[in-house]
């Protein structure tokens, strides 16, 4: 339920966003008032196509930092706004530039894969990007002999590993957020609804994984949900999702499988943030260009090899 000073700033904010000609993007993991207000809610990829192919020439991201670089990459002659420029993922800030040379002078023949969830100075670096929605389909148009070093989640990394069959070395990073889940509470909740299906992010714990129905990135989850004939469903990622899956199915019941699912970084945009943002224009969000061309051919790669 939104409240009424959140519905007063909601106007605000539209007024605003019809005043500046600008395109507000948000991420499923953020507040529900805030993405009711979007133009578009989607999963990092979706919001890198969305941001990429808006007419609009000021471009709000509300994710965290690394989401609005990725759309300061890709479209490099627009206005990319942050509400809150220490909106960060402590994840993609685990890895540094040093870490990933190292790895290829070592092994100069591998192919560094790089979860979207990363600085764009490790994009850079790297040869070709994926998001949890697309991995599969990236290292499935690798060749099948080549080395692949995956960058920077480990729990992602190796669920890949293991769903296709191949060798893949990691990085040693995981999130803070999905790690919440505690594989005795998920046996609980499994006993307490034994009807309900469990739909997890791969970003989790391999042993959560494997108690779950179904692993997949958030747009994955929504779908699962979506099309499944059930009617109940205990969910394992980030807790905003938790908006997109009951809009959409209204008469289906979603139980978090931890109530500290919750990314502080994804909750610190607010509507106060937004409204600030838009109004005085603030704060841009650049990428020096050295950087930015060369981060953008890895991104560039993923979106030919994911469509
Ligand atoms: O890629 C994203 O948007 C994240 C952070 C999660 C997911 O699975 O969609
Ligand atoms: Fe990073 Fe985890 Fe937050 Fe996603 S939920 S932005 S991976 S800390």
């Amino acid at each position: 339920m939104i409240s009424p000073r959140d519905e007063l700033l909601t106007q605000d904010i539209l007024r605003l966003k019809k005043e500046k000609s600008a395109y507000i993007i948000a991420h499923y993991y953020q507040r529900e008032e805030v993405q009711a207000l979007a133009d578009f809610v989607g999963d990092s990829y979706a919001m890198a196509i969305a941001a990429k192919e808006s007419p609009y020439d000021v471009i709000l991201v509300a994710g965290v930092d690394f989401m609005a670089e990725t759309a300061a990459i890709l479209c490099p002659g627009k206005i990319v706004l942050t509400p809150e420029p220490a909106a960060t993922c402590p994840m993609a800030n685990t890895i540094t530039v040093n870490d990933v040379l190292a790895y290829k002078k070592k092994h100069p023949e591998s192919i560094v894969v790089c979860y979207v969830n990363t600085p764009a100075e490790i994009k850079a670096v790297s040869d070709v990007c994926c998001t949890s929605s697309n991995a599969v389909k990236i290292i499935n148009r690798l060749p099948e002999n080549a080395g692949i070093f995956f960058i920077p989640d480990q729990y992602l990394g190796s669920y890949l590993a293991k769903k296709l069959g191949r060798s893949i070395d990691l990085f040693s990073a995981s999130c803070p957020t999905h790690a919440n889940i505690e594989k005795e509470h998920l046996l609980r909740l499994k006993e307490q609804f034994p009807h309900a299906q469990v739909l997890v992010h791969p970003e989790c714990h391999p042993e959560i994984v494997d108690l779950a129905d179904y692993a997949g990135s958030t747009k994955g989850i929504l779908d699962y949900a979506t099309q499944s004939e059930g009617k109940s469903f205990i969910i394992g990622t980030e807790c905003g999702i938790l908006y997109s899956l009951q809009k959409n199915n209204p008469d289906k019941t979603f139980i978090l499988a931890s109530e500290e699912l919750i990314c502080p970084n994804m909750k610190s945009i607010t509507l106060d943030k937004v409204r600030y943002s838009l109004e005085k224009l603030e704060t841009r969000v650049t990428v020096p260009e050295e950087i930015r061309a060369k981060a953008a051919l890895a991104l560039e790669r993923m979106i030919e090899y994911a469509s």
